[in-house]
């Protein structure tokens, strides 16, 4: 047997279903030994560190057009070095359909914009905004092929909503190729009825966002995706949750046997629509401004429960970054921005804060296992997206992805130690307890103690069928 390349001793390897002290051993890129003193060309000392799977954020936006041109703070390059700052090793971003595009142009300007940047491997789901007979009878079937097997739809925002005769078509489509449907749902005509509602009152600040974004709105168009899934037998993701109510719809078709898989992210257990507030009901409040909006504390603990008891089968960022400040014809902080809430671009950075988040509030505080969260943020989106067991495992043959973690540092999260391209974090000041640092990519390092590597050593990864079409069960790793 080849001598191993690299060996990481004495950690505690921790898995989605167990955890045990072991040295991991590395060659070309992928672990190739599990054991007791094993030996190789470079040691790491992981002595009093957890060594867990790479993170896999399921769901980023890194260079995406926006319908007012407002220009997103991050690209590839520098969201995938946030990314690996904040432990991750694998990013699904997504490749945006503009209406009238066509579908495999849009993937390849994605690639374009990719290719030889990403610091972390990256993936692309689509985003369907324009389902065309061309698009749903040629271009989608092919891309599934061709290993791009996810994609969402929106049911709200002008430039991206679908009715319900599209949503339709889109997830028959979607049943014959075998791919995972992830869905915006947020009811489009209840926003807009309240949106215009807020703005006659005169109640225009950022904080009343969360109000036009009503959890009722939420609710009821998470039940219809659920209806219209049910409808052609289809398994789909439900992203971003925000609070108890849609939770009560997926719980309630789930206790039907339905297949529908949930995401949550970290503003619903760390933001509350208090936050909206700002200093006094001011702009500062459209630091947090995003969609769904954070909810309250009730909402928190449904998601917590949540979380613990598998209603959520991934936790990923929704990262999607704007800038505060900044040229008057960017970011947050554009001159019509501060006339209505309405304008102010929804989304906020989290990438590089997801993994210390959930590990400081759930398994530092004792609200979840660490098993149960690897699998919310490795293990299970490497399932659901098509990518296991090449990631989100510690297992001899897989990419030696890894995520060297130390548990009781504690640091605080500020602006000023982050990588990614905003200027804040709605995050500032918050204390946490865990934290990664060191991030190897098939055993190279790409990242050690909040520092990312200069070289962007990341590939692009094809994908195979989602878990959610396995036969039996969810094929996901259970809750504890
Ligand atoms: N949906 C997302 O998934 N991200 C940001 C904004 C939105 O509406
Ligand atoms: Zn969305
Ligand atoms: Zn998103």
């Amino acid at each position: 047997m080849t001598a191993l390349d690299l060996v990481i001793r004495g950690g505690t390897v921790v898995t989605a279903a167990d955890s045990y002290r072991a040295d991991v051993g590395v060659r070309g890129g992928r672990i190739a030994a599990i054991g007791d003193a094993l030996t190789g060309a470079e040691t790491i000392d992981a002595d009093g560190l957890l060594v867990l799977p790479g993170g896999i954020d399921a769901h980023v936006h890194l260079d995406q057009p926006t319908s007012d041109g407002t220009v997103m703070a991050d690209d590839f390059a520098s969201g995938t070095r946030s990314a690996a700052a904040g432990g991750n090793t694998t990013v699904l971003p997504f490749a945006l359909q503009i209406r009238g595009q066509s579908l495999r142009a849009c993937v390849e300007d994605y690639h374009r914009k990719a290719d030889g940047r990403c610091h972390t491997d990256v993936s692309f789901h689509l985003i369907i905004s324009d389902p065309s007979p061309q698009v749903l009878g040629q271009e989608l079937p092919a891309l599934v092929r061709d290993g791009y097997t996810s994609f969402k739809v929106f049911m709200t925002y002008d430039d991206l909503v679908l009715n319900d005769a599209q949503l339709l078509d889109v997830f028959e489509v979607a049943r014959r190729e075998r791919a995972l449907v992830m869905v915006h749902a947020e009811g489009h005509d209840a926003i807009k009825h309240l949106t215009r509602r807020l703005e006659a009152e005169g109640r225009t600040a950022p904080y009343y966002h969360g109000q036009a974004h009503a959890q009722i709105a939420e609710r009821e168009a998470t039940h219809r995706a659920i209806s219209h899934a049910q409808l052609i037998d289809l398994p789909i993701v439900i992203v971003h949750v925000s609070g108890r109510e849609p939770m009560e719809q997926i719980q309630w078709a789930r206790a039907r046997g339905l297949k529908v898989h949930a995401e949550t992210c970290p503003q619903y257990i760390a933001l509350t629509a208090d936050d909206l507030r700002g200093l006094n009901m001011d702009f500062e409040g459209a630091k947090y401004v995003c969609s769904p909006p954070p909810r309250d504390t009730d909402s928190q603990a449904a998601i917590w429960q949540g979380l613990r008891d598998g209603t959520f089968d991934l936790f990923s960022s929704d990262h999607c970054p704007f800038r505060f400040e900044g040229p008057a014809d960017t970011g947050k902080n554009n001159p019509r921005a501060r006339t209505s809430f309405r304008w102010v671009p929804n989304g906020i950075p989290g990438v590089e804060t997801r993994l210390p988040i959930l590990f400081s509030e759930g398994v530092s505080k004792g609200r979840i296992t660490l098993q149960r969260f690897v699998a919310l943020t490795s293990t299970n989106p490497a399932r659901l997206y098509g990518l296991y067991p090449q990631k989100g495992s510690i297992a001899v043959g897989a990419d030696a992805d890894l995520t060297l973690w130390n548990p009781t540092l504690t640091r605080r999260i500020r602006q000023a130690d982050l990588n990614h391209g905003c200027d804040y974090t709605p995050y500032e000041g918050l204390e946490v307890t865990g934290w990664p640092v060191r991030t190897l990519l098939r055993g190279r390092a790409i990242a050690l103690d909040g520092v990312p590597m200069a070289e962007p050593t990341g590939t692009y990864l094809p994908r195979g069928t989602s878990e959610a079409f396995a036969q039996a069960g969810h094929g996901l790793a259970p809750p504890p």
